[in-house]
């Protein structure tokens, strides 16, 4: 049978009793369940088939939930998932009801701490590792796995600094496959690979201590003056030993799919009493040929089929990613001082046709959030026009340099934030439920939500146009059919639109929000009604003249976003409207967190669809009489 030894698996720690060569076909039993369940369902699947044998290594040895494992990002946990009690549940895994995509602490007592942000896991390990030395608990071990991709995020070092200094005895496994979700960036992927390429690095590193001691009269001088010495002549062979300077020991490179290795290597590191990186090299994909070669296309991906890694469901038409690509190209090409940045996502937000028109313009910065608003700010000072490209959840890091870096400094930097609202299936740690609020605040930003692909391009030119810094924030997927106008044209700032004229409610609607105001609006008008519907453009500056006048004329007025009803559009209409005696009502994200599953169930589940909304206007028609 298949599953024959993973059927006997009803605790990690079941792994403690199987041999090497069981746990090599275990592994491979876990790669099949993966691949079979992703291929119907989508998820994560390069990055989870790259860390089973990891996974099984690291289970083999540790007694989970005493001992820690905190995966980064926690993308790569399906293994995890189904060796610490979720194998049967697995194919449910990111469906509405099933399990997260994620670790997350509510599922199980394995998952130590819910993820799906980049960078975090050597920052709780810490934490974790101090807890426990300060109860006095001295047995457990925790490791923190963590991707070279989520390795370039500022968080990550502010982590490794602290534990250089507090000298924590844990463990942290750098899963280096040279991929963040594109190939990765930077100067430490260099360093990494320098030391990937050449393991004999290591080698040469202990040959050079030997040696040393050896030369004839430099030797034991060189002994007698010690360590700096020594460190120094390292430092001369193997530049940087980036990771012992910074006082941990540093163990690599391991083959990270040779699971004899790996737990060769992670005895020692849990045996060493101070802070162990271990490198270990994988390849992402591995074990899937469709997936090894196109890792980034498998990152996340829809169902496929197995055979030829096709995907079963071709999105028809245009995304607003794509349409937000495409006018910036334009954009791009009339005036040269537009330059564009992404933190490491430079096809999911719509940026990869910038970058092939303009390489010299365009700036990946990895998973960096806060620099890349910063690194903006620079840029805009210097003179360019920088388009950040982020999406929603992942912009809240950048939350401070937003005021500080470029609200208060009034600098004229557009944020497209891309996954505005439910995106669906990644769920809680994804949806962008909380831009509109946290945009709002800041003073001098400009905020616009496009219902539609051409009011978003003439909003990027909008955008453009202002002196100050300005946020454009749509939705995920919605694909449609792509219309280009021929002109972008500069809209009026804090003008929105009045789309259909009536008396008795006005329905007015922030980006997806117009949708469903238009589809509530004709069920109203079916039942009698006389609505009226408002694209409201600007969520900030509001058209607040217009909503004096619908204040005046009508009874009622109901605002819809996609976004959280805290602080979101309908409350910045509801703070200036207070006083004017109208009612509103307001439609959007309640103030919980939104589990994971198919996006028009979630709205369904929130009551952000024109049925909800037609029938709370047209349940009060008697009401409505009475104010009116
Ligand atoms: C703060 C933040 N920004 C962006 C992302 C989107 N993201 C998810 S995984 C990933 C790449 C991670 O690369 P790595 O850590 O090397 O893991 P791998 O997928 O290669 O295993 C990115 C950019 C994120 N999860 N968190």
């Amino acid at each position: 049978m298949a599953d024959d030894l993973l059927s006997r698996v009803t605790d990690p720690a079941d792994l403690h009793q199987f041999s090497e060569p069981e746990l090599n076909l275990l592994a491979d039993e876990i790669r099949t369940l993966i691949l079979d369940c992703v291929s119907e369902v989508g998820g994560h699947l390069a990055a989870s088939l790259g860390t089973v044998e990891l996974t099984v290594a690291l289970h083999s040895l540790l007694r989970s939930p005493r001992d820690k494992v905190v995966w980064d990002v926690g993308h790569q946990c399906y293994a995890h998932k189904i060796l610490t009690g979720r194998r049967d549940c697995f194919a449910g895994i990111r469906q509405y009801g099933g399990i997260s995509g994620f670790p997350c602490r509510a599922e199980s007592e394995h998952d130590v701490i819910g993820t799906g942000h980049a960078s975090t896991s050597i920052g709780y390990g810490l934490g974790l590792a101090e807890a426990a030395r300060l109860a006095g608990h001295q047995d457990g071990t925790v490791v923190c796995v963590i991707g070279d991709g989520a390795l370039t995020g500022g968080v990550a070092f502010e982590a490794l600094n602290n534990i250089g200094h507090m000298r924590t005895p844990m463990v942290v496994i750098l899963n280096d496959n040279q991929m963040s979700i594109r190939p990765n960036v930077g100067a430490l992927q260099l360093y990494l690979n320098r030391l990937r390429l050449d393991p004999t690095l290591t080698r040469l590193r202990e040959d050079i201590e030997r040696g040393v001691a050896r030369i004839p009269g430099i030797g034991e001088k060189a002994y007698a003056l010690g360590k700096d010495v020594k460190e120094s002549m390292k430092a001369l062979i193997i530049p940087g030993m980036l990771f012992e300077e910074m006082g941990f020991a540093y163990l690599g490179v391991i083959d990270g799919h040779d699971i004899k290795a790996v737990r060769e290597a992670l005895r020692q590191a849990i045996e060493t009493p101070r802070p162990v990186l271990v490198h270990v090299r994988t390849i992402k994909g591995r074990g899937y040929e469709p997936a090894e070669a196109r890792p980034e296309q498998f990152h996340g991906t829809g169902p496929f089929h197995i055979g030829n890694g096709e995907r079963k469901r071709a999105s028809a038409g245009t995304t607003f990613t794509e349409a937000f690509g495409d006018a910036l190209v334009r954009l791009a090409e009339q005036d040269e001082r537009v330059v564009a940045i992404t933190a490491a996502m430079a096809q999911g937000t719509g940026l990869d046709r910038f970058e092939e028109r303009f390489p010299d313009r365009f700036y990946d910065v990895g998973i960096a959030e806060e620099h890349a608003a910063v690194f903006a700010a620079g840029l805009a000072l210097g003179g360019r026009r920088p388009v950040v490209a982020i999406y929603s959840t992942f912009l809240q890091r950048a939350f401070d340099m937003l005021v500080q870096d470029v609200g208060l400094q009034q600098l004229p930097i557009v944020f497209a934030v891309d996954r505005a609202g439910l995106v669906g299936d990644d769920g809680p740690t994804h949806h962008g439920a909380f831009d509109l609020s946290y945009l709002r605040l800041i003073p001098n930003m400009t905020i616009m939500a496009p219902s539609s692909h051409v009011e978003l391009q003439h909003m990027l030119r909008t955008a453009l146009a202002l002196d100050g810094p300005a946020a454009l924030r749509y939705p995920r997927g919605l694909a449609a059919a792509f219309d280009r106008p021929e002109q972008l044209e500069v809209l009026e700032v804090g003008r929105g639109v009045v789309l259909q004229e009536g008396r008795d409610v006005a329905l007015i609607g922030a980006g997806t929000g117009v949708g469903i105001a238009l589809a509530a609006a004709e069920r109203a008008r079916a039942a009698g009604l006389h609505p009226t519907v408002v694209d409201a453009r600007f969520v900030k500056p509001l058209d607040t003249a217009l909503l004096d006048e619908l204040a005046k004329s009508h009874g009622r007025l109901v605002t819809i976003e996609e976004n959280a009803l805290a602080g979101g559009f309908g409350s910045a209409v509801l703070e200036h409207v207070a006083g004017h005696g109208v009612e509103v009502v307001r439609f959007g994200i309640p103030d919980a967190f939104v589990p994971h599953g198919d996006r028009e169930r979630l709205l369904d589940d929130i009551g952000l669809t024109p049925e909800a909304v037609a029938a709370a206007v047209t349940g009060s028609r008697v009401g409505l009489a009475h104010a009116g």
